[in-house]
């Protein structure tokens, strides 16, 4: 069994009010870089920041690290689309930041990147992978994914009130910007990505579909992002098992998730880890519906054993002080 990260980027995680997934607009793209250095060696090293939301919510890599720490995993960060530095060891796939989805092509190489993703998933030796993402803002280009798709579904945020409007805004200038409208690339998802999407759905995808046809059990680690994909992947045709893997907060916030998840012909993981059991400033936090999700916790999560929650919260509080945080 193997955790994967896919980190990167998409510049629409600048426009105003859309993303919580760093404490400044300036701070954003230093998420992704320490977040992979928090899942490797529990804290930042190169990046100059925790990732933490404008009101001091610590990242989910603080929590997928604990998690880490409890039950023990590999885990390996794959490069998709990082714009700065990280000190973790990534696999490079050739990956360049996506631009915003209001310019014409958001990922131009999209179709590349799937192909590379697609080779180095189908070599992985493990039996099992588990997929997540840090790509802030990229909830909003999971919307805008969808919406090129046709699929109706709705998606989550970092924010606990949804910009759900601003979303939807920014989506329909991105498909104008693109010559597209809602559902014209029902048969076509690599040109929904290249459109609209960002680079870290081509990424998952093609790893995801490479793992699975050399026969392992995938699981999508996280909210509507990894629901996006899923949608994806399905409409590229891809009929291999696949599990979503999310955390209670986004279950409670996302309409329709399970139903999604139903047609979507996935099945759907939720596990609650029981972070209102606790007075502690993060996970109060997450509680308050902050973060929600990101950074494979949700995945991770679910590999813990019935009982040994309480030594994750125990340490998630270890990991939170390491970070400087409650
Ligand atoms: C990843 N790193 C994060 C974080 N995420 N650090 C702090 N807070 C988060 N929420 P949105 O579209 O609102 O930006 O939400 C998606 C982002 O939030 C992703 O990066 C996801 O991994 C999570």
């Amino acid at each position: 069994m193997r955790v994967l990260l896919a980190a990167g980027t998409t510049e629409t995680a600048l426009i105003d009010g859309i993303s919580a997934a760093g404490a400044s607009p300036e701070l954003m793209a230093h998420t992704p870089p320490a977040d992979a250095e928090i899942l490797e060696y529990g804290r930042p090293t190169a990046a100059p920041v925790t990732p933490v939301s404008p009101s001091g919510c610590p990242t989910p890599a603080a929590i997928t690290r604990a998690v880490r720490e409890v039950v023990g995993f590999d885990a390996t960060v794959i490069d998709a689309g990082l714009a700065e530095p990280t000190g973790a060891a990534t696999v490079d796939l050739g990956v360049d930041p996506g631009a915003d989805i209001r310019e014409p092509a958001a990922v131009p190489d999209a179709a590349a990147i799937y192909d590379r993703a697609h080779g180095f998933g189908s070599s992985l030796p493990d039996d099992r992978i588990v997929i997540g993402e840090t790509v802030p803002g990229g909830t909003t280009t999971a919307l805008a994914a969808l919406t090129a798709l046709g699929e109706p579904a709705t998606v989550s945020s970092s924010l606990p009130e949804n910009p759900i409007d601003r979303k939807r805004r920014v989506v329909d200038e991105a498909l104008s910007a693109s010559d597209l409208v809602a559902g014209d690339c029902e048969g076509d998802p690599l040109a929904a990505i290249r459109a609209v999407g960002d680079p870290v759905q081509p990424t998952v995808a093609g790893i995801a579909t490479g793992a699975a046809e050399s026969g392992a059990d995938v699981t999508l680690a996280g909210g509507t992002q990894m629901v996006a994909v899923a949608a994806l992947l399905r409409h590229a045709g891809v009929d291999a098992t696949l599990t979503v893997a999310t955390t209670s907060f986004v279950a409670e916030s996302a309409d329709g998730l399970e139903g999604t998840c139903d047609r979507l012909d996935c099945d759907l993981t939720v596990t609650d880890p029981g972070f209102d059991r606790r007075e502690h400033r993060a996970m109060e936090r997450y509680c308050a519906g902050e973060a929600k999700e990101g950074v494979a916790m949700g995945g991770a999560l679910s590999l813990v054993p019935e009982g040994r929650m309480p030594a994750v919260r125990d340490r998630v509080e270890t990991v939170c002080s390491r970070l400087g945080i409650g």
